[in-house]
């Protein structure tokens, strides 16, 4: 009897236990969710007005509904204790059909959405208006997986990167958005959103900065904008934010913001081609960078006219300056990491699945030279 009942203690307090622990864990997590250092990705810390004008709207929704939330269950809380069962109560009047109560509670939470809709589709409307002349004009180009970038404005000779976004700070900069499929060269900004010719242009990919604006899909066919603007320099994240394929979570890019003069620097130095390499390791894999159709894929500006190619060939990513870059293959490696870059040029789907870059069977003394020549690139 006396063991019985000793284990049986024994078993409420490790359920206790275990319960404390349930308990602490769940508070653990609630509280990881509050950290209060900087957050890159986080709609929460806009750090552009578009960001912000979104961000004002989330907090103005987010306030109204913690009034709602405090008074439905604060109501409801004071009618479970006030009017709970005592014992021998008896069964109170029955109400049915309260006209004023009832008009109440229909005209409030109109009220409520009225006062959400104005500031919203307010918003919705200053948002969706075409920045002016001081804009900086962008073309985004989504392919499975990786994002290439076209600074549009003349004096910018046509620059273009890829999962890299470099902006002058206080200037909105206006994007214009086009799907295209993965093997499809890029027509140009004009030709490319018609769907046909048996073709598709790929599929649905979504930009998404959460510090400098919402999510914009980018779909095939269209020419989807959006504008973006940062206040302070820095580096801003972004991915695609729509399931677009195997490696849709390898699809991510920075927004890179600068003051304007550096920014003026930086698309001088980006206006520069290439360099022809002088000897050694380096100028044997510029050769093998035209003999293994590296060149059939990949724009290297001031090199395709030596080796009598299109000079726009852009199935891949335009490399005229990649060693200058942070990452590469959709943002998700290292562009110094040398280990890596001989990774994804030995076989290219083994590191990133379901990549859109054929594996060319090249031999190690060829990743090595192509290795050095890559990093000419600056
Ligand atoms: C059939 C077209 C094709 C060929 C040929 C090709 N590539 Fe690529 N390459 C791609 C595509 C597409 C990507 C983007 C893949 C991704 O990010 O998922 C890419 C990505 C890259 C990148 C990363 C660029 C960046 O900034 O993200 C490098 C470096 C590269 N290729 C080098 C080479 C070299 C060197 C060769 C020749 C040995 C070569 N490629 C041949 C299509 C090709
Ligand atoms: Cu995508």
């Amino acid at each position: 009897m006396i063991t019985a009942s000793r284990s049986e203690a024994a078993g409420h307090r490790s359920a206790a236990r275990r319960r404390w622990a349930a308990w602490t864990v769940l508070l653990g997590l609630l509280m990881a969710g509050c950290g209060t250092r900087e957050l890159p990705q986080s709609a929460l810390n806009p750090a552009g007005p578009v960001a912000r004008a979104q961000d004002e709207l989330w907090d103005l929704v987010f306030w109204i509904a913690v009034g709602v939330f405090i008074l439905v269950q604060g109501l409801i809380l004071f009618a479970v204790f006030r009017f709970r069962d005592r014992g021998g109560d008896e069964i109170p009047k029955q109400v049915a059909g309260n006209t004023k109560l009832e008009l109440m509670w229909t005209i409030i939470p109109a009220l409520i959405l009225v006062g959400i809709a104005v500031p919203t589709v307010q918003t919705i409307f200053e948002l969706a208006q075409e920045p002016g002349e001081e804009a900086l004009d962008v073309r985004v180009i989504g392919k499975q997986y990786w994002w290439g970038f076209e600074y549009l404005d003349e004096d910018q000779q046509g620059v273009i990167t890829a999962n890299e976004l470099h902006i002058p700070t206080g200037r909105p900069v206006f994007l214009r958005m086009q799907a295209l499929s993965a093997t499809q060269p890029d027509p140009g900004f004009d030709a490319a959103p018609e769907i046909g010719q048996g073709v598709s242009n790929g599929v649905i990919h979504s930009f998404w900065v959460p510090r400098l604006a919402g999510k914009q899909d980018v779909v095939p066919g269209h020419t989807r904008t959006l504008t973006i603007q940062a206040d302070e320099p820095g580096l801003y994240p972004g991915q695609c934010a729509e399931f677009c394929g195997l490696s849709h979570a390898r699809m991510r890019f920075d927004v890179i913001a600068h003051e304007p003069a550096e920014f003026d620097q930086w698309i001088a130095d980006q206006a520069e081609p290439a360099e022809a390499a002088e000897d050694g390791l380096a100028a044997e894999g510029e050769e093998l960078f035209q003999s293994q159709q590296c060149i059939a894929c990949h724009a290297i500006d001031g090199y395709e006219a030596a080796a009598g190619t299109a000079a726009e060939v852009r199935i891949g990513p335009n490399l005229t300056h990649f060693a200058s870059r942070r990452t590469f293959a959709g943002g998700v490696f290292d562009v110094n990491d040398e280990a890596q870059l001989k990774a994804w040029l030995a076989n290219p789907q083994a590191v990133k699945a379901g990549s859109q870059m054929p594996n060319l069977g090249l031999t190690d003394d060829q990743i090595d030279a192509l290795t050095a020549y890559l990093y000419t690139l600056e």
